[in-house]
């Protein structure tokens, strides 16, 4: 399995400004803890693609995988080092569908309607993934399991969990956390919390 090092785990320093470390892994969502049969999952990809896509957990777990490693930066201040993933990359989708010129975002979609908006520079970067395992073992159901995205180099909110689906836009748009004052971008190196494009 192709191993990815997450550039920001190469800082001398590792911590953005205003973070403090934790050993523990929070959880933290709205809403419920959504418990997915892997059974009734499916993965869609719609929006500006030549044609729609739908995967089941066999199909999708049979795409390859890529390992990363890689740190948790969350806007309400906690940090958690040292993370390791296992799962499919997000480029991976580009041999799925044939994405339109024209899309130059993604909202990224999870069980119950959470949503999240990335531009598709950050979303196809080389450490993103949707992960099924944590430090080896499967994502649970409060982690967002069987499928949830991790996108290392931006604030944890982005990395929705249940993970259902993509639509790609040519616009950005706000998702639940952006809609609700969050960045629409949220880059921790230099504070992109709440507000702002
Ligand atoms: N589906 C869904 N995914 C979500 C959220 C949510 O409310 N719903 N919250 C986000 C936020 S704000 C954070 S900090 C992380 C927390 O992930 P964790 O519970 O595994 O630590 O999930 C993100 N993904
Ligand atoms: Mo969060």
């Amino acid at each position: 399995m192709k191993r990815i090092i997450s550039s920001d785990t190469l800082r001398t320093n590792r911590v953005p400004p205003g973070q403090h470390l934790t050993d523990k892994w929070p959880v933290l969502h709205h809403g419920k803890v959504h418990t997915i049969q892997t059974e009734n999952w499916t993965f869609k990809i719609k929006g500006l693609v030549e044609k729609e896509r739908s995967l089941d957990f066999e199909e999708f777990t049979a795409l390859p995988q890529i390992e990363v490693f890689s740190d948790i930066h969350c806007v309400t201040t906690w940090s958690r080092l040292n993370n390791t993933w296992e799962g499919v990359s997000s480029t991976v989708i580009k041999d799925l569908v044939t994405i339109k010129k024209e899309a130059k975002y993604v909202m990224v979609e999870g069980a119950g309607g959470f949503t999240t908006n990335l531009p598709l520079d950050d979303f196809f970067q080389e450490d993103v993934l949707f992960a099924l395992k944590h430090d080896g073992q499967a994502i649970t159901a409060e982690h967002g399991g069987p499928v949830r995205l991790v996108v290392p180099r931006l604030y944890f909110w982005k990395s929705a969990k249940w993970v259902t689906g993509l639509k790609f836009m040519a616009e950005n748009a706000p998702g639940f956390w952006e809609q609700g004052g969050y960045h629409m971008h949220g880059d921790p190196w230099i504070e992109e919390r709440y507000g702002g494009r």
